[in-house]
């Protein structure tokens, strides 16, 4: 019997050598594993109960002489568990390491990716400022349409159709009698229809003029006017609120001068000047409201008096940022806009 195997040549049948071919064979394999799947696959072509190596063993035991047996039976159930060890300790180490690779992907030391934010415009921040000084003198401020109709923006405002300041407030024509207003005015004479006076208001918003771009012009641009009425407003209040104005802008140290200046809906009419200490730079125009003005809204001049005034904010921001040419305020570069984020 024990010559009978030695004749049998090294690859024989003898389930015993089969078993040791089979761990050999599994624990190369083992070693090179790299996935849960591959473990699956390892593990069904050893134990599985359809083509499982070890599996065919444990199935041949019964052809086996009965003496074989218990040694073949032995060897078998060791491989078992040899096996169903090293694919355990496989499961775990292959859990481990994609666990570690997941944590390399969110690496929670690293420092955090900060959300692009905007900020507010330079001519935002300047209105806002201009707003503040306002309100808190008690002017309220009032919105309207940038479509307007020929009355409120010129004929109201005491420029008939012949007159020659509508050559330099040209527009951009829509058609009948309606216009792209070319200043904020007409939100004022609605406001002057819609209520009584006393009244104190400004009015920001987008404008349009016929204007070939330059450092201190573009075709579009935002306004702000204001507009005081009330029984006995003198020029006096003009120059001391445009003066407190100024200061509150620019710093307490800001002088003001006023200029002679010309508009068809004041009488008289200024420009108002400012000094903050690096010589006197134009700031808005002004006056004291037309007559007529007044007679076109049905107000009666002889019991109203107010004074208006109104100015580029482009050309302020400019003045208070150091800004030497407005267009670049239109151009949207987030290098320059970035430079005013608070
Ligand atoms: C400027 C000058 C000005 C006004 C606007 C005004 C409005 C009414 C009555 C009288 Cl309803 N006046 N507004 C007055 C003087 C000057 O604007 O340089 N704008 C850019």
């Amino acid at each position: 019997m024990a010559d009978e195997a030695h004749a049998q040549p090294a690859t024989s049948a003898d389930p015993i050598d089969e078993i040791d071919r089979l761990r050999r064979d599994f624990e190369a394999e083992a070693e090179k594993l790299g996935d849960p799947a591959g473990l699956e696959e390892l593990r069904a072509r050893y134990l599985g109960r359809k083509r499982g190596r070890l599996t065919a063993v444990f199935d041949g035991l019964r052809q086996l002489p009965t003496d074989r047996r218990g040694a073949v039976g032995k060897a078998a159930n060791l491989a078992r568990r040899a096996i169903e060890a090293r694919l355990e300790e496989l499961e775990t180490a292959l859990a481990t390491a994609s666990t570690a690779a997941e944590t390399r992907r969110l690496d929670v030391t690293l420092p955090g990716r900060r959300p692009e934010t905007g900020s507010l415009h330079p001519i935002t921040l300047t209105l806002q400022e201009i707003e503040g000084v306002f309100t808190r003198m008690g002017y309220k401020i009032v919105e309207g349409p940038e479509v307007e109709h020929d009355f409120y923006n010129f004929e109201a405002l005491n420029i008939p159709r012949d007159h020659p300041a509508r050559d330099i407030q040209d527009t951009l024509y829509l058609g009948g009698d309606w216009l792209l207003r070319t200043h904020t005015s007409p939100v004022q004479i609605r406001t002057m229809q819609a209520q009584q006076p006393p009244l104190a208001i400004i009015v920001p918003g987008r404008v349009y003029r016929r204007d070939t771009p330059d450092a201190t012009h573009t075709p579009s641009f935002v306004q702000c006017e204001g507009l005081i009425v009330d029984r006995d407003i003198t020029m006096a209040d003009l120059k001391g609120t445009l003066d407190h104005f100024a200061k509150a802008l620019l710093g307490a140290q800001t002088r003001t001068r006023l200029r002679p200046g010309y508009f068809p809906f004041t009488e008289p009419s200024a420009e108002l000047d400012a000094n903050a200490g690096s010589g006197w730079i134009e700031m808005l125009g002004c006056g004291m409201v037309h007559p007529a003005v007044f007679e076109a809204v049905g107000y009666d001049p002889q019991v109203w008096q107010g004074f208006a005034f109104g100015m580029g904010i482009d050309r302020i921001a400019a003045l208070r940022y150091g800004i030497d040419d407005i267009r670049i305020l239109y151009e949207n570069d987030a290098r320059f806009l970035q430079q005013f984020a608070a």
